[in-house]
């Protein structure tokens, strides 16, 4: 059986995680409207594996035998001055990730909860693996400059990463 104060703070990641979806999916509809698809479809992608890290603690939670819960999720911006000022705000927003997963790390040790300690371990690897990738692209993007032709690459580069919910829908004509 989970620990309330361990169930509480894997709840409020729930939140974190969902936020996350939104705050890309967001990025998806500014990239879209500015017919940079592929930068689009890159966000999309990263918008479901957050759903996707949402729903593991979902089932964490209900697999101990606690509630996930869901609540409120804040309303994310809706325009970026431009690509590299998203990504910057994507990287800024994964190192905010990354602190509550540590966080939530920390608690798991103080509690001497060994199983929800387990579990976080896949998030701090995954939280390396986020914060690299958006550098990456940060680094990309600033070799791109004002090129409009090289961000057209850029562009047809990050959207071979395609979306699996979007992409079904889009096949289903929905
Ligand atoms: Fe982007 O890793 Fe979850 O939030």
């Amino acid at each position: 059986m989970i620990n309330k104060k361990i169930e509480e703070a894997l709840n409020k990641q729930i939140n974190e995680e969902l936020y996350s979806a939104y705050l890309y999916m967001s990025m998806a509809s500014h990239f879209d409207a500015a017919n940079l698809q592929g930068l689009g479809n890159w966000m999309k992608t990263q918008a479901e594996e957050e759903m996707a890290h949402a729903y593991r603690f979902y089932h964490y939670i209900n697999e101990r035998g606690g509630r996930a819960k869901l609540g409120a999720i804040a309303a994310p911006p809706v325009e970026w001055a431009s690509p590299l000022k998203a990504f910057q705000d994507a990287l800024e927003h994964e190192r905010h990730i990354t602190s509550c997963i540590n966080a939530l790390m920390d608690l798991a040790i103080s509690e001497k909860d060994h199983a929800t300690n387990l579990m976080l371990q896949w998030y701090v690897n995954e939280q390396v693996e986020e914060e690299a990738i958006a550098g990456e692209i940060i680094e990309k993007i600033k070799l791109v400059g004002d090129s409009g032709q090289a961000l057209y690459l850029l562009d047809k580069e990050l959207g071979v990463r395609v979306p699996a919910m979007a992409a079904a829908l889009t096949a289903a004509g929905e």
